[in-house]
């Protein structure tokens, strides 16, 4: 999908041999919806999903960046392995907030409040992430975990529902940081339809509405495509609520 569209403007896009076209909102924050957005809404009847291309500039990855690497300094990224087989899955990852996502063979699909190697608490939620956050989900409570996945050439992401969380009424916002990555999204049905978007540095993706409950995946990162990363690949972070909130 293209760069941000500026706002007002009709688009189309080719889908199923037929143009669809559609203009192009703006969501009341900073980014910009792509045209992904609308798409998704009209064409695939997925209520909720947003993607902002470009919504991060050169300067706020750079220092988002830093930021990931002060989280991964206290908290290193491991090799999480799938329930029961213990297989390891391909991208490393770790976390920060008050609770974190993991897997491993002996307790499979979590969330758990400290790290699996080093047994610390998860380090605090970087202040620019928390502000993100409440940008792009006002009505929704504290975000708890901030996943951090971080993609080598070769990792991949099969197909999945999120559903680990307690409250799944909040949504979840992702933001990419480094290589591309070729992002899918179907449906509420593992056999439905997908279309796939590439999700650059810089693009942030709310994920609220049925759009939290659509299967999704990462098919492949395109090694070299951007220059943040001295080492390449592509972290992707992502923000949740986990628990329901008190005051609801
Ligand atoms: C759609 N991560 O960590 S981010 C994940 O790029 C995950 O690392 C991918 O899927 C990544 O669970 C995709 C976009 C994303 C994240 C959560 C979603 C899309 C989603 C939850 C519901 C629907
Ligand atoms: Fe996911």
């Amino acid at each position: 999908m293209g760069p941000a569209t500026a706002l007002g403007r009709l688009v189309a896009i080719n889908f199923g041999g037929r143009d669809h076209r559609f203009r192009v909102v703006g969501a009341g924050h900073g980014c910009q919806p792509s045209a992904l957005t609308a798409f998704l809404r009209k064409v695939m009847m997925i209520n909720g999903f947003q993607h902002f291309s470009g919504c991060l500039d050169g300067a706020a990855q750079v220092a988002l960046l830093a930021d990931v690497r002060r989280v991964i300094a206290a908290a290193p990224l491991y090799t999480p392995t799938m329930p029961r087989s213990g297989k390891p899955l391909s991208v490393r990852m770790t976390n920060c907030g008050l609770l974190g996502w993991m897997t491993d063979a002996a307790g499979g699909y979590r969330y758990q409040a400290y790290h699996p190697v080093t047994g610390a608490p998860w380090p605090p939620i970087p202040g620019a992430l928390v502000r993100l956050w409440q940008r792009v989900a006002p009505d929704a409570p504290p975000a708890e975990a901030c996943l951090i996945n971080y993609y080598g050439p070769d990792a991949r992401m099969g197909s999945h529902v999120d559903a680990d969380e307690t409250d799944r009424t909040a949504p979840v916002v992702s933001i990419s940081l480094g290589d591309d990555a070729i992002f899918h999204v179907g449906g509420l049905a593992r056999s439905d339809a997908k279309v796939r978007v590439v999700l650059r540095s810089g693009d942030v993706a709310v994920l609220g509405g049925n759009a939290r409950r659509a299967y999704h995946g990462i098919d492949k990162v395109v090694v070299g495509t951007s220059a943040l990363l001295a080492e390449g690949g592509r972290f992707n972070l992502t923000l949740r609520r986990v628990t329901r909130s008190q005051s609801d």
